[in-house]
C-alpha cells in the first residue's frame, strides 16, 4: 500500500503472481516496461525543451522507418529507452518494435528467458509536436519451446497467445493500462513518488454507445459495407439506428482506445482504397492485438470487421490489418453490415 492506502503497481503484480495469474518472469518483464514508460514520460513531457521535438534524422536527411514514416527523434529515443531497458533482467529471449526492420534476439552477454516482447514505443507520432497525448503499446507471447534462436517467424503468433498487454497513455496524466489475462486495469503515474498506482480495477467498457471515432477524410476510400454502416451513425435518430452518434478522432489510437476503455465507443481504422493493398493501416502484431486483448479483458470486441481480431494468425511482424473495437453490441452491429454485403456479393 502507498501511504495512502492506494495500491502500487509493484503490489499489485506480486498480488497477482501469488494468485497464479503470471510468474516471477512476466512480473519482472512489466515492471521493467512500466520503467521504461516513466523514463519516455518524462522525455516526452519535456517536449520543445529536451530537444526532442521534430524529425529524427541527420541535417535535412529524414530518417524513414520499415514502415515508410519519417521517424521523429522521440520514436527513436523511445525505441531506444525500450530497448536498453529489456537486454539485461533475463526475462526475454527476444523484442519487435514498429520501429525496427527486423526482431532482435537478446545478446548473447545476457541471460535469455521465456517471453517475446512486441511495442510501438511511441504511437501517435504525428501529435507529437502539437502537444497531443500519444502513448507506448506493448504485448508479450511466450517464446515457442526449444528456441534458441529466436527469428521473426517466431513472434507470428495470434493475438490469444498473448499473455500480457497493455499501453502507456501520456496525456495530461501518465496512465499505464494492463491485462495480464484476469481482466484490464490502470495505473496513473503518481509523479511526486514515482509509482504507478492503481486507479481502475476491472474496466468495464458499455456495450451499447453514441460514440463512433474514424477518420472521416477517407470516406470516400471505403468499402460498401463501412460506407453503409457511418452513413447509418451519421444518419441518426432519423435513420435505420434510431439514435444519434457523437465522432471524436485524436489520430493517436493510444487515445481513442483510452477513451473508449474509459466511456466505451467504438473505434475504426477500416480497409481503404488507398491502404487496401497494405491489408489495412494499423499494425497485428504491436498495435491491434494488443489493444484488441485488452478491450476483450474489459467486456468490448475487437474484429477485422470479418473475423475476431484475436484469432487473426498472422504472416508477418508488420501486418496491418482492418480494425473495428469498442462496445460490444456497436462492434457486432460493424461487422453485420461487412457480413451482410460479404452475403449478398
Ligand atoms: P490517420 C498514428 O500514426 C496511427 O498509427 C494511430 O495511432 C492512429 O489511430 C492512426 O495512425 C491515425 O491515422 O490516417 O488518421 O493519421
Amino acid at each position: 500500500m502507498t501511504s495512502n492506502g492506494a495500491i502500487a503497481l509493484t503490489r499489485f503484480l506480486i498480488e497477482e503472481q501469488r494468485a497464479g495469474h503470471i510468474n516471477a518472469e512476466l512480473r519482472l518483464l512489466v515492471e521493467v516496461v512500466a520503467r521504461a514508460c516513466k523514463q519516455i514520460s518524462v522525455a516526452v513531457g519535456k517536449g520543445a525543451l529536451g530537444g526532442v521535438l521534430g524529425d529524427a534524422g541527420s541535417a535535412g536527411e529524414a530518417s524513414i522507418n520499415v514502415q515508410g514514416e519519417a521517424q521523429k527523434k522521440l520514436d527513436v529515443l523511445s525505441n531506444e529507452i525500450l530497448l536498453e531497458a529489456n537486454a539485461w533482467g533475463g526475462h526475454l529471449a527476444g523484442l519487435a518494435s514498429e520501429e525496427m526492420d527486423h526482431s532482435q534476439p537478446i545478446p548473447d552477454s545476457y541471460p535469455h528467458g521465456n517471453y517475446l516482447l512486441l511495442f510501438d514505443p511511441l504511437d501517435g507520432s504525428s501529435n507529437i509536436d502539437v502537444n497531443v497525448s500519444v502513448g507506448t503499446i506493448f504485448s508479450v507471447l511466450r517464446c515457442p519451446e526449444g528456441v534458441t534462436a529466436v527469428e521473426d517467424s517466431h513472434f507470428l503468433q495470434p493475438g490469444t497467445a498473448q499473455v500480457a498487454a497493455g499501453y502507456c497513455v501520456y496525456g495530461p496524466q501518465t496512465t499505464l493500462v494492463l491485462t495480464v489475462g484476469h481482466g484490464t486495469h490502470a495505473f496513473t503515474l503518481d509523479r511526486e513518488v514515482g509509482s504507478f498506482v492503481l486507479t481502475v480495477r476491472g474496466i468495464h467498457i458499455p456495450e451499447d454507445t453514441k460514440e463512433f471515432a474514424v477518420n472521416m477524410s477517407n470516406q470516400r476510400f471505403w468499402e460498401p459495407p463501412m460506407q453503409a454502416y457511418v452513413g447509418d451513425l451519421l444518419a441518426g435518430k432519423e435513420g435505420p439506428r434510431g439514435k444519434d452518434f457523437n465522432m471524436r478522432w485524436v489520430a493517436s489510437m493510444v487515445a481513442d482506445v483510452h477513451r473508449i476503455l474509459t466511456r466505451g465507443g467504438i473505434f475504426s481504422y477500416p480497409l481503404d482504397s488507398k491502404c487496401a493493398a497494405k491489408g489495412g493501416k494499423l499494425r497485428l502484431m504491436y498495435e491491434a492485438n494488443p489493444m484488441s486483448l485488452l478491450v476483450e479483458q474489459a467486456g468490448g470486441a475487437a474484429s477485422t470487421g470479418r473475423q475476431r481480431m484475436l484469432d487473426v494468425q498472422p504472416s508477418g511482424l508488420h501486418q496491418r490489418v482492418p480494425v473495428f473495437l469498442g462496445s460490444k453490441h456497436e462492434v457486432e452491429a460493424a461487422v453485420g453490415y461487412h457480413a451482410r454485403h460479404d452475403t449478398a456479393a
